[in-house]
């Protein structure tokens, strides 16, 4: 992407000898007519009146905009006198409060909530198997499963995604297999990237996936740029990033915000509040009312939405993404949920909260059993068609994990190809030196291919 994009830039500065900068932001903005500047005062036309308060005493043109002149002496508020609602379609019950959403037809529906069951599934297996020895880490969606199916139904399949790594049901929605996620997983010859990641950081660029890379929020600049360069090209995609309450601490979030909001890039910033960052509850976190009061300090247009009701995570983001592509500008979406799971295999989150709050959680407010209750009020669910979606689903994980398993994995050599054309001396000599030591230990390293 960040090559594509220079190799455009180097283009049109080619031009610029040879045409006058208007024509040039024409053809720049040709195929985004409705593309304006926000702030007035940036047109150079008009930075006249910032010399002048054109008669009026009580204003200012400063150069970021007009600013109102007070005699008060007031501080703004630290808190909000009441906290961002949150936008929600179905009730605990899976009953809907309005009909203020987007409908969805029959097959989009059902197919919503088969994903649903099946990341459940997956997720269940996969870290048992983790916890049987198998592989060697998994990280769960529980929770967050009307997170990752109703944003993903909602997205076009040019869209690209830049995930953290509780999506892995965005990929399942685009159709990474059952046998994609496990090959991974194992680590073996069918895993996209040849062994390389930890268990659970897919990739694919057949999905629009970009790999996931767990530290943690380092994907959100990524996603901006990307979307940055899809403006560029005129492209009616947008980008969608995901990221954790605890990745707005970084510096990346906030660096992402505001050259989202000041490039104004088609991006989705999606952020997915489940209350915990490992063992770091949002008390700890931040003192803001949450994360959606951000949007408005960085200029990006900002909703909180209820995590565990899926239509309404389908209909925050249908809308989101029309505005972005529409209207070139980030969107910030907030959605609160509760991470029903541990952290990952590698946290046991019982000797940091409450047992009693996780069942609480997961008694009242799964996600899936909620949109499955308003399936069914919808007359397009039953129990037979339960009880075969969730044995199929056990039953084709089973035999993906069965099959994993026995695929031989990527040869030793692979760990040193696909960075350099030629490779330096250093990495020839840990090659030498690792190939050694499995020679020299072959009990240690059973499954390593020459
Ligand atoms: C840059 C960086 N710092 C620290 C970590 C260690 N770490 C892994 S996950 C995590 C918590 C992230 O929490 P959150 O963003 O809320 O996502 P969640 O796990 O709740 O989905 C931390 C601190 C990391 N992976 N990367
Ligand atoms: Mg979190």
């Amino acid at each position: 992407m960040a090559l594509h994009f220079s190799k455009y830039l180097k283009q049109k500065m080619g031009y610029l000898g040879m045409i006058n900068l208007r024509s040039w932001s024409c053809c720049f903005y040709q195929k985004q007519p409705y593309l304006s500047r926000r702030f007035e005062s940036f047109k150079a036309d008009k930075q006249l009146g910032s010399l002048h308060n054109g008669g009026d005493p009580q204003v200012m043109n400063f150069p970021g905009g007009i600013v109102k002149f007070t005699p008060e002496l007031k501080f703004l508020s630290d808190t909000p006198e009441e906290r961002i609602h949150c936008y929600r379609v179905l009730d605990d019950s899976g009953q809907p409060v309005s009909s203020n959403f987007v409908q969805i037809d029959k097959d989009i529906a059902v197919k919503m909530y088969k994903d649903m069951v099946t990341l459940q599934t997956m997720d269940t297996i996969f870290y048992d198997a983790q916890r049987q020895g198998r592989i060697s880490f998994y990280v769960t969606a529980i929770g967050e499963e009307a997170i990752n199916i109703g944003s993903a139904a909602a997205l076009g399949m040019d869209d690209l995604v830049f995930p953290q790594y509780r999506e892995a049901g965005v990929l399942l929605w685009r159709g990474f297999t059952l046998q994609d996620f496990a090959n991974q997983c194992f680590g073996n010859k069918g895993d996209n990237g040849k062994g390389r990641q930890m268990p659970a950081h897919y990739g694919s660029n057949k999905h629009n996936y970009i790999t996931i890379a767990s530290t943690v929020a380092t994907q959100i600049p990524h996603a901006v740029g990307a979307a940055y360069s899809l403006k560029m090209d005129g492209r009616e995609a947008c980008t969608i990033t995901y990221f954790g309450d605890g990745g707005t601490s970084t510096g990346d979030f906030h660096a992402g915000l505001n050259f989202a909001a000041v490039m104004e890039a088609p991006v989705i910033l999606f952020c997915r509040n489940n209350g915990w960052a490992i063992s770091t509850p949002v008390s700890d976190q931040f003192r803001s009312d949450g994360i959606v009061v951000r949007g408005q300090a960085y200029g990006v247009r900002s909703i909180r939405v209820d995590g565990n009701d899926a239509l309404a995570v389908f209909t925050a983001v249908h809308v989101a993404r029309k505005m972005a592509i529409s209207e070139c500008r980030p969107v910030l979406i907030e959605a609160l949920t509760y991470r029903a799971g541990h952290h990952s295999t590698s946290d046991d989150s019982s000797k940091y909260r409450p047992i009693e709050e996780i069942e609480w959680w997961r008694a009242t407010q799964d996600p899936v059993a909620r949109f499955r209750k308003w399936l069914e009020g919808q007359g397009w669910w039953t129990t037979p068609s339960e009880i075969e979606l969730r044995d199929h689903a056990r039953r084709e994980v089973l035999h993906a994990i069965q099959v994993a398993e026995t695929v031989e994995k990527p040869s030793l050599k692979e760990i040193f190809t696909d960075v350099y054309d030629v490779p330096p001396s250093n990495l020839c000599d840990q090659e030498k030196s690792l190939r050694k030591t499995v020679e020299r230990h072959p009990q240690d390293y059973p499954h390593f291919l020459f």
